[in-house]
């Protein structure tokens, strides 16, 4: 563990599963922080879970800028997904089933009558393995989950990889990889940070300015479902191909803003822009995924956050790239079955500033 020690193990618990479902298995969860500079990401392995973010502002106060609750117990339980790696299927199954080669598969109804982020125990809270941690100029971290034929439901054997990488100056990219082993399944990962580039505890981000490279999104029913249409955003408060604040046409919208943006374009490019004028801090979001939700935590409700921390509505923004949302029981959407031997790869990079 020598050398620049980018990397820190900063606290080991033995934790013992008590779950039936996880057999009698004994896994260490740790806390592993990717450090660069004034830069510092803080990862644990319980759910491939962000932790926090930190860097400076233009004044040079440093802040952590992803919500987060204090210590790990809250992770093992909580369901607002602070910080969250998603799967097998993140966003919402309706009907909590799907139909794949003849074979109706029923999935945890976790949300109402649909299942949402996996099931009730997906990804975000399973203990993943730590494969590798390296230090130096470029720190990563990549993380491995094995996830069983029928696990929530889901057809098939699964590995998955996501690695986190400071891949250059305050940017941090996130690689996450999965393969089925005999069975074809459907899969879309995705991660799930609550972003607030003021600090995590400094009130509501109604005054950031947002871009989102967007001209489609498609609109849901009443259970956060899509309708089947695709709608321009053209002339709606939903329409940020030019920066808008936040609060800007927030009232215009029920709930705040909860939808599914079809990005422009194709491949690895930029998806949203997201600027704290006070803090002079800004992120840049790009991904190689057809869409992206776009979601202003408008249900938060006084959660206790990290250092005494309350987040209250609207404490924090989320920009959740991947696959369309219900596609597995729509026809019309593109396909996200993954078949045996074939690779998943979906990429994001953050790159701040400030
Ligand atoms: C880190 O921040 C401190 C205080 O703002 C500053 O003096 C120092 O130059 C920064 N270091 C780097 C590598 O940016
Ligand atoms: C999580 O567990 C703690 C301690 O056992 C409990 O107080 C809390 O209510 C639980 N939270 C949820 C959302 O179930
Ligand atoms: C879906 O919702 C949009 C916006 O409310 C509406 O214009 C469209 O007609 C709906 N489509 C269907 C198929 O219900
Ligand atoms: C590997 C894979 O199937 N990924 C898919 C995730 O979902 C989107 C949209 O449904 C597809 O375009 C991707 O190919």
């Amino acid at each position: 563990m020598g050398g620049a020690r980018a990397l820190l193990v900063l606290s080991l618990i033995a934790f013992f599963l008590m779950a039936s479902s996880f057999a009698t298995s004994k896994k260490t969860v740790g806390i592993y922080e990717l450090k660069k500079g004034n830069f510092s990401v803080k990862i644990t392995n319980w759910g491939a879970t962000i932790l926090s973010v930190v860097l400076p502002d233009s004044k040079g106060n440093l802040a952590d800028i992803v919500l987060g609750y204090e210590g790990l117990r809250p992770y093992f339980n909580e369901t607002t997904y602070f910080g969250a790696l998603l799967g097998r299927v993140a966003g919402r199954i309706s009907g909590a089933r799907f139909v794949l080669n003849g074979i109706v598969y029923r999935l945890y109804p976790n949300d109402g009558t649909s299942s949402i982020h996996g099931g009730h125990r997906g990804f975000s809270f399973v203990i993943w393995t730590v494969k590798e941690i390296v230090y130096g100029e470029f720190p990563y971290i990549k993380l491995y989950y094995y996830s069983f034929d029928k696990e929530q439901g889901f057809p098939g054997d699964l590995d998955i990889y996501v690695t986190y990488k400071i891949s250059g100056n305050y940017e941090l990219s996130v690689t996450m990889e999965a393969t089925p082993r005999t069975k074809a399944t459907p899969v879309n990962l995705s991660h799930h940070p609550y972003w607030n580039l003021g600090g995590h505890n400094s009130g509501t981000i109604l005054s950031n300015k947002v871009q989102i490279f967007a001209s489609h999104f498609t609109p849901l029913n009443k259970i956060l479902i899509p309708n089947g249409t695709i709608s321009s955003v053209s002339g709606t408060p939903f329409d940020f191909r030019t920066p808008h604040t936040v609060e800007s046409r927030i009232n215009q919208v029920e709930g705040g803003y909860n939808l599914y943006y079809v990005v422009d374009g194709h491949g690895m490019r930029k998806f949203a822009v997201v600027k704290d004028e006070k803090t002079g801090r800004a992120m840049e979001l790009w991904a190689n995924q057809p869409a992206m939700v776009f979601y202003t935590s408008f249900y938060l409700d006084n959660v206790k956050g990290k250092g005494g921390a309350v987040y209250g509505s609207c404490a924090a923004l989320c920009l959740e790239t991947g696959g369309f949302e219900d596609s597995v029981n729509r026809p019309e959407f593109p396909s996200i079955i993954v078949n045996p031997a074939e690779l998943y790869r979906h990429e994001m990079l953050y790159k701040f500033s400030f």
